[in-house]
């Protein structure tokens, strides 16, 4: 039975591999799991077949034989403790790695969030012009947290591992804003992420449906 996720139908994103599924086929690269996709439209991610995986009504979802998983955290967590390469075997590594996970999508997503949506969602907001520096100055309060506890490591922990996977999945949603521009250490981090091979290919199968032109 293959491992079977879903994606946007098309991303509005366009093929920056921005969407959440990116995350995911990561992932799956990253410990050499062959996946199927089955992408989904907006109104299809609000009907019951779709809720029936997500009650959120959101993609990514994961489905291997009667295992079901919706929230990006718990996927990547199940495939790195079923296989090798995403978790440190020992277990303060192990316990570490963990901690960045959660880190990433507790600790870091949530004012990434608030910083896009200001920027982007929000600007016809009479407060939009008072919110804007009020989020990125607190963005950047954990971004010169993560930046201190990387220092001069390649990685959070060690060898690469989810905790990574994580933290520069989230931080590339951050590039666009220029934020990360101030933390060349971070910048950089973020590219070593984006140069490992599992993220180029998982990048080049979302840009395969969102990017390339459609024929
Ligand atoms: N906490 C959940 C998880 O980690 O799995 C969040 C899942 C989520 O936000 N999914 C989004 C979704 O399905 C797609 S990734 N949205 C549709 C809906 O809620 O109806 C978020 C996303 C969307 C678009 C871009 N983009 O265009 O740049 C980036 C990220």
């Amino acid at each position: 039975m293959a491992i079977t996720i879903t994606a946007f139908e098309r991303s509005p994103d366009g093929g920056q591999g921005l969407a959440r599924d990116t995350r995911v086929r990561w992932a799956l690269e990253e410990v050499g799991q062959p996946y199927e996709v089955r992408l989904v439209s907006f109104a299809g991610l609000k009907q019951a077949a779709h809720l029936a995986l997500n009650p959120f009504g959101q993609i990514p979802t994961y489905e291997d034989g009667d295992v079901v998983l919706f929230e990006t955290g718990a996927i990547v967590l199940h495939l790195a403790q079923a296989h090798d390469g995403l978790l440190p075997r020992d277990a303060a590594g192990r316990a570490q790695a963990l901690s960045w996970v959660f880190a990433a999508l507790n600790t870091m997503e949530p004012p990434l969030l608030d910083v896009v949506n200001a920027r982007l969602f929000e600007t016809d907001r009479s407060w939009a012009t008072d919110r804007v520096p009020l989020v990125e100055d607190r963005m950047k309060v954990r971004l010169g947290q993560v930046a201190a506890h990387l220092g001069d490591a390649e990685w959070l922990v060690g060898a690469f591992s989810a905790g990574d996977l994580m933290m520069v999945s989230v931080l590339l949603r951050l590039r666009s804003s220029g934020l990360l521009d101030d933390y060349p250490s971070l910048a950089a981090y973020v590219a070593r992420g984006e140069a490992r091979p599992a993220y180029g290919r998982a990048f080049a199968a979302q840009w395969a449906v969102n990017g390339a032109p459609k024929g």
